[in-house]
């Protein structure tokens, strides 16, 4: 798939670009994502300026391909992060949750390409005028912070609507997820749940094998009073939540005090009661724990056969 919009544009072999899961996706996935021919991103999230830092140091010492990295628009070290991308010469990045207009200028000087992760079609077209490079279409099957539409009907409105290259996301975890997104207009896919699973994810044990272990329906949203809805795995952490939510006497603020430091509690403490275990709908279908090499050439075998396309060729890791 050498005439891939998206691949020719980030120089990867294959157009898989692994989510940025905060708490979760370190230079370890993010080197091991782009080592298999993907995109492998650090989440800057959780991390602070000098510590996003040493992630990018530690990610260029594991691979010599392109990686990027995902700025979390509500983090408290947005500012911070943008500063340390644009001075480490980091080629790409992924924005999520919020509108990154206030940052496009400095990104885009600093030669960086910005894709930005949008939920909706009008603010798709408006990054697009922004200099954007490319979309990724997150449908509210997603884990973490989601949107409202599915991605089944996202990612048709949104190829229609730009002219830059887009990427599926939410839903997708398999060749047959790949090649749908194909089919729906995308050019490319991001996948978070299926790399939460992979060998090199170093996410807690707890969560990982809740993730492998969980059903169809194991998921639920929570937070949509607060404005920021967030899919997770369903446990007492989310049971509490919802209670509380519902319940008029619940302050924003107290809720907000019950959200925070829950993803660090699960991803990094392996407190999968108390913890927000977030992950997409598609966990139900993640059964076993495999190498990123393996998930990125399988997906795209899988979905180039049911394409009618050339197979990957095998690589030795
Ligand atoms: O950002 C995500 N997913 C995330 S971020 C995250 S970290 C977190 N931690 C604690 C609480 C909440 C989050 C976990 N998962 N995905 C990208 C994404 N962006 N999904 C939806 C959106 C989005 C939603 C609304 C983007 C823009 C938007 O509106 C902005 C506007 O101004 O229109």
């Amino acid at each position: 798939m050498n005439t891939n919009p998206v691949c020719e544009m980030l120089g990867i072999e294959y157009p898989v670009i692994q989510g940025g899961m905060a708490w979760i996706a370190d230079a370890q996935l993010a080197a091991a994502v782009s080592n298999a021919g993907g995109l492998g991103l650090i989440a800057a999230m959780n991390s602070n300026g000098e510590q996003l830092r040493a992630q990018i140091v530690k990610a260029k010492e594991l691979t010599n391909k392109p990686f990027g990295v995902n700025l979390m628009l509500m983090s408290p070290f947005i500012d911070e992060a943008v500063e340390v991308v644009c001075q480490e010469g980091i080629k790409v990045v992924t924005t999520g949750a919020g509108n990154p207009a206030k940052y496009m200028d400095k990104l885009l000087s600093a030669g960086v390409k910005v894709i930005c992760v949008v939920a909706s079609v009008a603010l798709a077209v408006m990054v697009e005028r922004m200099g954007a490079s490319a979309i990724v279409a997150e449908g509210c099957e997603s884990g973490g912070h989601v949107g409202e539409t599915t991605t089944m009907a996202l990612v048709p409105q949104v190829a229609d609507a730009v002219n830059i290259p887009v990427i599926a996301a939410g839903g997708i975890a398999d060749g047959r997820g790949m090649a749908a997104a194909f089919m729906l207009g995308a050019k490319a896919v991001q996948m978070g749940t299926r790399f939460l699973t992979a060998k090199e994810c170093g996410v807690h044990p707890n969560y990982k094998e809740k993730v492998l272990k969980a059903k169809d329906r194991d998921t639920i949203v929570t937070g949509k009073s607060l404005g920021h809805p967030v899919r997770a795995l369903k446990n007492h952490m989310t049971r509490e939540f919802l209670e509380k939510e519902n319940d008029k006497n619940t302050t924003p603020a107290e809720l907000e005090q019950m959200g925070a430091g829950a993803l660090r509690r699960a991803a990094i403490e392996g407190d999968v009661r108390t913890g927000s275990c977030m992950c997409g709908q598609i966990a139900g279908l993640v059964k076993t724990e495999d190498t990123c090499q393996e998930i990125v050439t399988g997906i795209c075998n899988d979905a180039y056969e049911l394409m009618g396309l050339e197979p990957v060729k095998a690589k030795l890791a």
